[in-house]
């Protein structure tokens, strides 16, 4: 049998090369040894800190190289240092221990049965808090599923997060959107979709209305670095540039999209805050797994933003130190040593390690408020359980499916529902009606 060469396939026409794809592959796979040594990873404290209102061009430099604040030594250095005082520091490492103790929590409730899907932000903190913490408490977000961190800064109770995972009677979501699909209104934190990527325009056009009614108020989205490689980003970031809207658009890099790595979404010809500059609107370039750098990056561009000097796209350089979901396998695409590897570090450890370094924090604070951290997930949890947990029957009424998109539910939707409810008396006869 013939091969299937690209000779074969193309006529050649003179002497000229065949034409050939390039198609990425991550540098490890399942047990390869790994070493991160070409990782470039600047000293902490060496990036100039240009002023919130220059020109966008001017950011070049922090497109490429990186923010760092946190050194070797647990010190806050450089001009990029936020300069927070200890208290603020303690609530960022609680809220970010906060987040860590919830998602192992609901990961071992998926793992028992009591939800269908998790999804954790392991290693991603930072980000998360942090910017929470910088921005004002009624800026507009446009989150992803990774951003849980961001829910739990702004106070929304953790039973309600859990009645939403279990989709419960309570669930305030009322069993409509996927486990983790959080929407909160009232807390300035945009409804979770599926379709990944669309909050990034979402946030822009939010933005704009937030600028053509004369408010004050920003808008800021994330979005990982795999969905960066949706249309939907490109859109969102022309219609920022070219109305100079007052948003922070955010590009989480941690590495991997579910088994796709960074690769496939363009990492290895360029940084993904280095696509700022094409656009002409400002871009930094962060370390992740720093909280003091991710909140002086947020502070910048939401100060920029505030004071009608454009947009800033951030990329939060960082990595998924877990599974993407409960759904997922990652040991069967990558190596196990990357985690451990990672010359970042854990963000958690090191604003702890930070604090200790200060003499504001001990290994034994740490540990007692890791185990009331513990207990106070736990007694969420359980509020949360008497409600009903998946599979349960314990959620909200079946009629609820059919009601909240017609203020009067027309005819047709009613005889469907009555059908259903028939259909479902005749399979169950057991069922109790609405609500059982
Ligand atoms: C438009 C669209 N395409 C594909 C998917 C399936 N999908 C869900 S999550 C995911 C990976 C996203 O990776 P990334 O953007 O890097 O975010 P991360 O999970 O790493 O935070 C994919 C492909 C989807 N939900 N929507
Ligand atoms: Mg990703």
């Amino acid at each position: 049998m013939a091969e299937n060469t690209a000779a074969d396939r193309t006529p050649g026409r003179g002497n000229l090369p065949p034409l050939e794809l390039y198609v990425p592959e991550p540098r490890y796979r399942p047990g390869d040894v790994v070493d991160y040594s070409h990782l470039p990873v600047p000293p902490a404290g060496q990036l100039a800190r240009p002023d919130e209102n220059c020109p966008a061009s001017e950011t070049w430099p922090m497109t490429t190289d990186m923010i760092r604040v946190l050194d070797d030594d647990d010190r806050a250095v450089g001009p990029w240092n936020p300069g927070l005082d200890a208290e603020t520091l303690r609530r960022m490492l609680r809220t970010m221990a906060l987040t860590r103790a919830f998602d192992d929590r609901m990961y071992r409730g998926q793992r028992q049965g009591k939800t269908s899907f998790y999804m954790k932000c392991t290693g991603e903190e930072a980000i998360s808090v942090a910017c929470a913490m910088a921005l004002a408490s009624d800026d507009m977000v446009f989150p992803s599923y990774r951003q849980q961190g961001i829910l739990i800064s702004r106070g929304y109770p953790l039973r309600d997060m859990v009645n939403q995972i279990y989709s419960n009677r309570a669930d305030p979501l009322k069993g409509r959107q996927l486990p983790i699909m959080y929407s909160a209104k009232d807390y300035g934190f945009f409804s979770i979709s599926g379709n990944l990527a669309t909050q990034f325009p979402q946030a822009v056009g939010w933005a704009m209305a937030s600028a053509i009614k004369g408010d004050t108020r920003i808008a800021t989205a994330f979005i990982g670095e795999g969905s960066s490689a949706e249309g939907d980003f490109h859109a969102a970031m022309t219609f920022a540039a070219v109305y100079n809207a007052p948003v922070v658009l955010h590009v989480v890099n941690n590495q991997w999209a579910i088994s796709s790595f960074s690769g496939f979404a363009g990492a290895e010809r360029t940084t993904f805050a280095a696509r700022a500059t094409g656009y002409g609107i400002a871009g930094l370039r962060v370390d992740g797994n720093d909280a003091l750098a991710v909140y002086a990056a947020m502070e910048w561009a939401a100060n920029r933003a505030r004071a009608n000097q454009g947009p800033t796209l951030i990329e939060h350089f960082t990595y998924r130190a877990e599974g993407h979901s409960t759904s997922d396998d990652p040991s069967a695409y990558r190596s196990a040593q990357e985690r451990e590897e990672w010359p970042l570090g854990d963000p958690v450890m090191r604003l702890k390690n930070h604090l200790i370094a200060a003499g504001e924090w001990s290994e034994e604070q740490q540990e007692a408020m890791d185990r009331e951290l513990v207990e106070l997930v736990k007694v969420a949890t359980k509020e949360a359980e008497k409600n009903g947990v998946l599979g349960h029957g314990l959620h909200h009424p079946f009629h609820t499916m059919f009601e909240d998109v017609f203020e009067e539910l027309p005819w047709h939707l009613e005889e469907q529902a009555a059908q259903a409810i028939r259909e479902r008396e005749t399979k169950w006869p057991e069922w109790k009606g609405d609500g059982a």
